[in-house]
């Protein structure tokens, strides 16, 4: 047995090892090849299973072999024409993970990558995140293997709309609200929504992530990146500190990583980094002012490469590699899922990191979680970490079914609040001595409400 495995189990029983190796044998065997799948599960299978032998209730009503079963999962064909008049094939996917708590809710993600493990592996995290926002949200995902990049707004529109037409069927203000991810944005947003309107024949709140000028929510956009930091904040601030005067490294360049980037600065850290599918660059003077508003521009606008702002200010780009080997004071994985390996983290530790905000959705492989774990540092999983923009996509729904939109304040102060909420259920959950499982805190707070209700419901 490895240190790896040592640490993750650290103070759980022999009993509770063996329950979580037997249900993760049959989780394994009933999805095969699901490797992202079985890995978010049994990140919370770890965590859960010592509460559940205390609550035996949630174990005899077979709580998490039927939360870890979509409750149903939906493929079906996209085929659209490019600008050269080609005809193009791509596969969609909505996965309605679990609705015991509200209609459906989580992103849409276009990636050449997506496959059923990934977007079950984000299904059954967004059903624990929508609960810790304490709003009233199930878990949803979806997307397609679609590749966005080098796609004119032509052809992205032609895909949207293609999507959409088959989407149509399974979505709704009340049941099923998909918003954006990966390659998901404003622009793709307004395709699909406008396609919506025109097949379901009523305008509804039944997307979120929408333009201004149709429904969408102010502060919706820089939501997840701005409750990511607060939430930091947060644990640094119970510990008597704070991002002030903190080295911060962020991966990625999209929305989340940009709006991170934004936050850091307005609480007074320095983010120096910033990543694509390419590599990085680092800038050690800090990505802020007319930098950040050129990284924006280019990312969403010109649709460029990373590698053009280390031209333009002639800092270091390192091409082919993530920038965990930086030192660094915070880390903010805001890219994608497994972009932290096991050396990365300790070479992260080595370099004497203080805590990791999850702003992408698992960006650290098991390996590299258990590392920080076993470290003791403040480590925000994603779940918590990156909660604020499903949030933030609640409160659109609320606006949108009163008809009416809040200012800029209220939204950023209710995310504020909601992101303090989170923090607290995790410090309720997660305390041990002194210092704060996190992991095991959102894991909990997030499963117990979920939980409860499926026992409320009988065998449904
Ligand atoms: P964007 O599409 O806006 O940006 C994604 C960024 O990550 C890009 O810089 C992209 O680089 C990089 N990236 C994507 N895939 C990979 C990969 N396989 N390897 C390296 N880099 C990669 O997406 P978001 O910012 O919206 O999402 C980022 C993360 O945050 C995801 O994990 C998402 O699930 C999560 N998240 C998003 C929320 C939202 O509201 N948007 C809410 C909560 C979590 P490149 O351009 O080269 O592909
Ligand atoms: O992973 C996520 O929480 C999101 N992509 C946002 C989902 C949403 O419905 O706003």
């Amino acid at each position: 047995m490895g240190d790896t495995i040592m640490s993750a189990t650290a103070g759980i029983s022999a009993t509770a090892i063996e329950e979580v190796e037997s249900f993760m044998s049959g989780l394994r065997k009933r999805n095969p090849g699901e490797g992202e799948f079985h890995q978010a599960v049994e990140e919370v299978a770890r965590t859960l299973m010592p509460f559940m032998l205390e609550n035996p209730k949630y174990i005899d009503a077979m709580i998490l072999e039927r939360m870890t079963e979509p409750d149903r999962v939906v493929i079906f064909r996209v085929s659209w024409q490019d600008d050269a008049g080609n005809v193009r094939v791509n596969r969609g996917y909505r996965i309605q993970c679990n609705n015991a708590i509200g209609p459906y809710k989580g992103g849409l993600r276009f990636h050449p990558s997506v496959n059923l493990s990934i977007l079950k592996f984000l299904a059954f995290e967004q059903t624990l995140k929508n609960s810790l926002t304490t709003l009233p949200m199930g878990g949803a995902k979806g997307g397609a293997n679609f590749n966005p990049k080098g796609k004119s707004d032509r052809e992205i529109m032609r895909f949207c709309q293609s999507f959409m037409t088959e989407l149509v069927r399974y979505i709704g203000k009340d049941l099923d609200v998909p918003a954006g991810d990966i390659g998901v944005g404003e622009r793709e947003i307004g395709f699909m929504f406008g396609h919506y309107l025109r097949i379901a024949r009523e305008f509804t709140g039944a997307m979120t992530g929408k333009g201004l000028a149709f429904g969408g929510s102010l502060i919706r956009k820089e939501a997840t990146g701005f409750g990511c930091c607060y939430f930091v904040e947060e644990m640094l601030n119970r510990t008597g500190d704070g991002i002030k005067g903190k080295v911060c490294l962020v991966s990625g360049s999209g929305n989340v990583a940009q709006h991170t980037i934004e936050k850091i600065n307005h609480l007074g850290g320095k983010a120096v980094t910033a990543s694509d599918s390419d590599g990085f660059i680092h800038d050690p003077d800090g990505i802020r002012d007319e930098k950040l508003q050129f990284l924006m521009d280019l990312k969403n606008v010109k649709r460029g490469r990373i590698a053009d702002y280390a031209e333009k200010y002639k800092c270091a780009y390192v091409a082919g590699q993530r920038p965990w080997g930086v030192k660094a004071d915070l880390a903010f994985p805001c890219a994608t899922q497994n972009e932290i390996n096991e050396a990365e983290a300790r070479t992260l530790l080595k370099n004497g990191l203080k805590g990791v905000g999850e702003g992408a959705n698992m960006p650290s492989e098991e390996a590299a979680t258990d590392a920080f774990l076993a470290a003791k540092i403040l480590y925000a999983p994603s779940k918590a970490a990156n909660a604020g923009g499903v949030a933030v996509s609640g409160l659109e729904q609320t606006q949108n079914a009163q008809r009416l939109h809040w200012s800029r304040e209220e939204v950023d102060t209710k995310l504020q609040a909601i992101m303090k909420d989170i923090h607290a259920t995790c410090v309720k959950y997660g305390a041990e001595g002194d210092w704060v499982n996190y992991v095991k805190g959102a894991n909990l707070g997030g499963f117990v409400r979920v939980a409860d209700a499926m026992l409320a419901y009988g065998v449904v």
